[in-house]
Order: structure tokens, then C-alpha cells, then sequence
């Protein structure tokens, strides 16, 4: 079960997670991220923290910029295990320092404000990112755990209204979810349909609306207008939303993905990123740049292309996950 926000577990059974559960989860997550694991293995093997030498650094630096954390979280982390290693604050025992390391990165991958807000009425939730990302399924699989596992009623408003082929996407996803979906004509106004799915939303007493927009128009400052506006529509309807704009990131495109969430930051507002296709790259340690140099909080990842693949984000889950052996 995922918690996505104070709603949802208030309302869900307060029970934790059953320890055989996290188990399992903890397994996929491991799995998913195997192509992240063995590149950071290459270089931090099982022996390399026994021999304590300057070659040891070199090669952690080594393998956190393969796992595109990024030149400046990589070289903090280093130099903060460096430095706890030289003062004895942590010995230099091989297991030891590489639990420290563990809990580092969980703590660079954390910003604290981890959780979706879903306190709203209704929450409503924006999509952004580059096209290709994820925004479209990520929404089917936010969608569906609302609606299927956390019994919400949940509205989808198809605001990429530039290709026809979009909405019918979100159509498909919608129905999968058993979600409703608001649409225009191909070429209509997005902040109008956004603004009419906020009306259903209210007439219907729905609980939830998720926005899915553009990821691409003529030119960058185009589209960045384009979103801000729509934000302004929606926060004509209701003062505080959306209450989440969370950006999609490809991690396959590592630096990339980071250099995207900038530009988009500048324009919109931004609550959050999900970090897409953790699945299928070596590059998991993008999501140690994101937190620590944009200090926008991953709040979800996808790892996989159906429903059920969508995990929140837990720094210490994510830093084991990677490292422990
Ligand atoms: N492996 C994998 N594929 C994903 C994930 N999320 C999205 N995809 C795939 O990425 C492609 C683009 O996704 P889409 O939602 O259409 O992106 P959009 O253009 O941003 O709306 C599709 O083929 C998805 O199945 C993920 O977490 N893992
Ligand atoms: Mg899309």
C-alpha cells in the first residue's frame, strides 16, 4: 500500500505495513534498481572499505558520478565519509563505513517533505515534465491507487490538448483506474479544461483531480507560460491549488533529468518530482542530485510501466536498496 498523504492514512486502516510485505517491497525495489546496483558495485566492492587509502575515496567518487549523483553531492559525500573516517568518528572497519555510507546518502536523498497532499477538497494534483517522461503513466498509476486501493474518487483532466493521441493515452489509463475524465476538443484551451475538471469535481464532490499537461509546444518559454497559466486558472477556482505540481523526471537521462527540473522550477512552482524508470538504468543516483542540489523532495518513483508500479519514495529504503550487500 502506498501512503501518499495524510488523507489516505486517515482513512486507510492504520496498521503498518506487515514486515513480510516490507520485505518484498524491499526485494523489488533492489530489483528494480540491479542495473544502479551493479554499476556502483564495479566500483565499491565488497572489499573496498577493508583497506582504508586514498585509492578508496577515488573509487567511491568514481562510482557515485557513474550513478550520476553529481560532481558536488558526490564530492560532499566523499569528504563527509573521508573526514568521519580520518577523525575516527566512524572506525575504519570495513562494514561500518559502508552502513555510514549508506546512511549519508539517505540522508542527502532526503528533503523531509516527502508526502502528497491530499488534504484538499478536492486535492488536486498537476503532472509537468518533458514528454516521454512518465507524466501520463504515472497518473494512471496515481489514479488507480486512489481510486481501486484507497476507494477515492478521482477526476483526470486531459490538459495536453495539442495531441489528439494524448488524451486518448489518458483516456485508456482513466478507465483502467476507474477514474473519470474531463477532455477537450483537440487544440482547446488547457487552463479550460482544467478548470472545467475542477468543476466536475466540485459538483460531483469528487475527491481527487490530477492535471495532466504539455511536455512539449514551439518553444521552452512557450510551454513554461503555457503551464504557469493554467496554475493561475486552477488557483482561481481553489486559492491553494494545485495543492502538488510535481514534476516528471526520466532518471534514464540522469543529468539531464536535472537540468530539466531547473528550467521548470524557474517558470512553475514545483511541490515534488516523481523520478520515472528507475527500473531500467544505471543512473539511480540521480535521485541524490535531485534532492541535495534542487532541494525539490522525490516523492515517488516509478519503476516499472504497469499500474502497480509506483512506490512513494524512502530515502533509507532507496540508500540500502543501492548499497547493502
Ligand atoms: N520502465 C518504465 N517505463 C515507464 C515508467 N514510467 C513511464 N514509462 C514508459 O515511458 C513511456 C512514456 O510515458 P508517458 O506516460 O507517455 O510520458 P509523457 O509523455 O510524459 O506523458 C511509456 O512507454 C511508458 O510506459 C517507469 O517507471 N518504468
Ligand atoms: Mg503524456
Amino acid at each position: 500500500m502506498i501512503d501518499l498523504g495524510s488523507r489516505v492514512s486517515a482513512n486507510a486502516s492504520t496498521e503498518a505495513e506487515p514486515e513480510e510485505q516490507r520485505r518484498g517491497v524491499f526485494r523489488r525495489l533492489r530489483e528494480s534498481l540491479s542495473k544502479s546496483r551493479q554499476a556502483l558495485a564495479e566500483e565499491i566492492s565488497a572489499s573496498l572499505f577493508d583497506r582504508i587509502d586514498e585509492e578508496t575515496w577515488e573509487r567511491l567518487e568514481q562510482a557515485l558520478i557513474l550513478a550520476d549523483a553529481g560532481a558536488p553531492t558526490t564530492a560532499a559525500v566523499v569528504e563527509r565519509l573521508e573526514h568521519e573516517v580520518d577523525s575516527g568518528a566512524v572506525p575504519a572497519d570495513g562494514a561500518l563505513v559502508r552502513d555510514r555510507l549508506i546512511e549519508i546518502l539517505a540522508e542527502v536523498a532526503s528533503t523531509g517533505r516527502a508526502r502528497i497532499d491530499l488534504s484538499g477538497e478536492p486535492a488536486v494534483l498537476m503532472l509537468v515534465g518533458v514528454n516521454g517522461t512518465g507524466k501520463t503513466t504515472t497518473i494512471g498509476k496515481i489514479a488507480w491507487h486512489l481510486s481501486k486501493e484507497m476507494g477515492l474518487s478521482v477526476i483526470l483532466a486531459a490538459a495536453d490538448t495539442y495531441r489528439a493521441a494524448a488524451a486518448e493515452q489518458l483516456a485508456e489509463w482513466a478507465q483502467r483506474a476507474g477514474a473519470d475524465l474531463i477532455r477537450g476538443e483537440e487544440g482547446a484551451d488547457p487552463g479550460a479544461v482544467a478548470f472545467d475538471a475542477i468543476s466536475a469535481a466540485r459538483a460531483r464532490g469528487a475527491d481527487v483531480v490530477i492535471v495532466d499537461t504539455a511536455g512539449r509546444l514551439h518553444t521552452q518559454s512557450n510551454l513554461m507560460e503555457e503551464l504557469a497559466k493554467v496554475k493561475r486558472v486552477i488557483a482561481k477556482q481553489i486559492p491553494e491549488a494545485p495543492h502538488e505540481t510535481l514534476i516528471s523526471i526520466d532518471a534514464t537521462t540522469g543529468q539531464n533529468g536535472l537540468r530539466q527540473a531547473k528550467v521548470f522550477s524557474e517558470s512553475v512552482d514545483l511541490d515534488g518530482v516523481v523520478l520515472t524508470k528507475l527500473d531500467g538504468t544505471a543512473k539511480g543516483g540521480i535521485a541524490l542530485a535531485i534532492a541535495s542540489e534542487l532541494e525539490i523532495p522525490v516523492k515517488l518513483i516509478g519503476v516499472g510501466e504497469t499500474l502497480e508500479d509506483l512506490r512513494p519514495f524512502d530515502p533509507g529504503e532507496y540508500a540500502a536498496a543501492l548499497l547493502a550487500e
